[in-house]
C-alpha cells in the first residue's frame, strides 16, 4: 500500500515535469517576451498542481479527522520523508534550470557575453540596428547613430532583425519599460545600458518610464512601433531627407508644462 502510494506520487510529479517541459507556442511580441512568457507558463504548470494537490490533502484531513477527540502524534515514516524530500528536490531543480535558462539567455541578460564588461554604445555587430533611448524629464529621443537618424516620435525598429538599444538618462534616473516586449532596463544619467532583443510581431507597443522621476512621470509615454524591414528602410530614408517631420522633443514637455 504504501508502495502503491509512493509510485503514484512519482509518476504525478513526473508527469507534471513532463508536461512542463513541453514548449508551447504563444504569439510573443519578441524572442525576449517569448522566454519569460514560457518560463512564466512552465512555472505555473507546476505550481498549479501542487497548490490543488496540498489544498485537497488540507481538506481531506480536516473531513476525515473532524470527529478525533484523541490524536495520536504522528510515527516516523522514512519512506515518506525520502519521498518528500526527493519530490521536492526534483522540483526545485526544474525550477532553477528552467529559470537560469532564460536568464542566461542574451536577449534577457546583456552583461554576459559584453567582452567588455561595459555597455558602451557602438559594439552592435553589424547586421543588427543598433539605437540610442535618451530620456529625460519627461520625453524620448530615439537617435539612429548609424543612420544620422534621430526623433522623439516613436521608437521604429525592423522586425525579426536583432536589436541594440542603448539606454540612458540626461538628467534623473528613468525606466524604459515595454512590457509587450518584454523588456525594462534602467536609464543612469552618464551611463549606457544595453537592451537586446528581436521583435517578432509587427505592431506598436506602449513605451511606459516605470521609474518614478517627477511632475510628469504619468505621462512620460512613448511608442515603439516594430515594421517590417522595407517599411524600416523607407522609414530611416524619409527621416533623414526631413528630420522635423518625426515631431519635437519639446512637444511632450510644453504640454506637461501647460497642465501643471
Ligand atoms: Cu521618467
Amino acid at each position: 500500500m504504501r508502495g502503491e502510494r509512493r509510485t503514484i506520487v512519482f509518476v504525478g510529479v513526473l508527469a507534471v515535469l513532463a508536461v512542463a517541459a513541453v514548449p508551447t507556442v504563444a504569439v510573443a511580441g519578441s524572442v525576449t517576451d517569448q522566454l519569460i512568457r514560457r518560463l512564466n507558463r512552465q512555472l505555473l504548470y507546476i505550481a498549479v498542481p501542487i497548490a490543488v494537490l496540498v489544498e485537497a490533502i488540507l481538506a481531506y484531513t480536516v473531513w476525515r479527522f473532524r470527529d478525533n477527540d484523541e490524536p495520536e502524534p504522528t510515527k516516523e515514516n522514512r519512506q515518506l520523508e525520502i519521498t518528500w524530500t526527493l519530490a521536492t528536490a526534483l522540483v526545485l531543480l526544474f525550477v532553477g534550470t528552467a529559470s537560469f535558462y532564460v536568464l542566461a539567455q542574451p536577449t534577457v541578460s546583456t552583461v554576459l557575453d559584453d567582452p567588455h564588461g561595459s555597455h558602451e554604445p557602438g559594439n552592435a555587430p553589424e547586421d543588427a540596428v543598433e539605437a540610442h533611448v535618451v530620456t529625460e524629464q519627461w520625453n524620448y529621443t530615439f537617435e539612429y547613430p548609424n543612420e544620422n537618424v534621430t526623433t522623439s516620435e516613436s521608437l521604429v525598429l525592423p522586425a525579426n532583425r536583432t536589436i541594440y538599444l542603448y539606454v540612458t538618462s540626461e538628467d534623473v534616473i528613468h525606466s524604459v519599460h515595454v512590457p509587450e516586449l518584454g523588456l525594462k532596463q534602467d536609464a543612469i544619467p552618464g551611463e549606457y545600458h544595453l537592451l537586446r532583443t528581436e521583435p517578432t510581431q509587427e505592431g506598436e507597443y506602449r513605451l511606459y518610464c516605470a521609474e518614478l522621476c517627477g511632475r510628469g512621470h504619468p505621462e512620460m509615454l512613448s511608442t515603439v512601433r516594430v515594421v517590417s524591414e522595407d517599411e524600416y528602410e523607407s522609414w530611416l530614408e524619409g527621416e533623414a531627407l526631413d528630420p522635423d517631420a518625426g515631431g519635437d522633443a519639446s512637444t511632450n514637455e510644453s504640454t506637461i508644462d501647460g497642465n501643471a
